[in-house]
């Protein structure tokens, strides 16, 4: 199975990330709150030496549960993390406060913060991480506005935007970008499940078969909620979930062959949409329990 690609506007988006960091106070960190670590790529962030926040997006979507743990762990190695729904705005607000107090209390921050005259500047930030994690989203939610453009597929941003607030913060919108590397099967596994890459770059069967793996581990409500029995461990037994969940599905050709790409696709759409309830697909170290 294929990693995620590394074109050349991916080279420039890190080089704009760098570029852009020096004209910000604080970064905005964003993952997907159903697989924060799959998600993110400390390698590359780490390049921007400027005081940083996590935010879990999609937090609507993953475990309540498994989300409380993930915090608990990022922020035990010194990050702030604030779980938002970029949709509704929910943790919006908690996460601003966040960044002020993460810049005010770097070294050069309270200086900074402050124009010619005494005058408070607003506070500057930047948004980074891997495509369709939700990015732009939030920036709208932080603006109060749908001002940046949003898409539920990869790559809807392509250059850079400043959008400005009301409430004293400029951020700036930055297109994903995808490291390259991250090519073992389960990261690519959950990076096609959130949508963060193309669908056009892995075998929706494979992808599949491992989703019903990981659902069977981590959540056997979901998949009888999708009517797939639960004995799903062996990888063949996992294909026979997928033909299982196609026949439910009326994927069926006439001939009675069963369209196992289509019931794959469908499956993936669903984890990936988050039709299926709320689902994390990892859990911090020592409380996995992955297939
Ligand atoms: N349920 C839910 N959906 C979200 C959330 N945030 C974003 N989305 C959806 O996820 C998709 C991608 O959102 P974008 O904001 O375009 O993501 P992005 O990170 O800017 O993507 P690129 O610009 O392609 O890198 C859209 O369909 C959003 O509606 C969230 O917190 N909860
Ligand atoms: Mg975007």
């Amino acid at each position: 199975m294929r990693g995620p690609s590394y074109p050349g506007h991916m080279a420039s988006a890190v080089r704009a990330m760098r570029e852009n960091a020096r004209l910000v106070d604080v970064v905005i960190e964003v993952v997907d709150a159903r697989a924060p670590s799959a998600s993110r790529n400390p390698g590359l962030f780490r390049l921007v030496k400027k005081p940083t926040v996590i935010a879990m997006a999609k937090a609507d979507l993953a475990d309540r549960g498994t989300t409380d743990s993930w915090r608990t762990e990022f922020e035990s190695r010194g990050t702030l993390v604030f779980p938002v729904n970029c949709r509704t705005g929910e943790g919006v607000s908690d996460l601003l406060r966040g960044c002020r107090q993460v810049a005010e209390a770097s070294p050069r921050g309270p200086g900074r913060l402050v124009a010619g005259g005494g005058r408070k500047r607003p506070l500057r930030a930047m948004v980074v991480g891997l495509p369709n994690v939700g990015k732009s989203s939030l920036v709208n939610k932080i603006a109060s506005s749908a001002a940046a453009r949003t898409g539920a597929r990869p790559g809807v941003t392509r250059g850079k935007q400043w959008v400005r607030t009301g409430e004293g913060v400029e951020v700036l919108d930055l297109p994903g970008v995808v490291m390259p590397g991250r090519s073992d099967p389960r990261s690519v596994v959950v990076l096609a499940l959130l949508g963060i890459v193309e669908e056009s770059s892995y075998d929706p069967v494979e992808v599949a078969a491992r989703a019903l793996r990981i659902l069977r581990a981590r959540s056997p409500s979901v998949l009888k909620a999708i009517g797939v029995g639960v004995a799903t461990e062996p990888t063949e037994e996992a294909y026979d979930g997928i033909r299982e969940l196609g026949k439910r599905l009326g994927f069926v050709s006439k001939g009675g062959e069963v369209d196992i790409v289509r019931a794959s696709s469908w499956l993936i759409r669903q984890v990936r949409d988050g039709k299926i309830g709320r689902l994390s697909l990892e859990s911090p170290p020592g409380e996995e329990r992955d297939a």
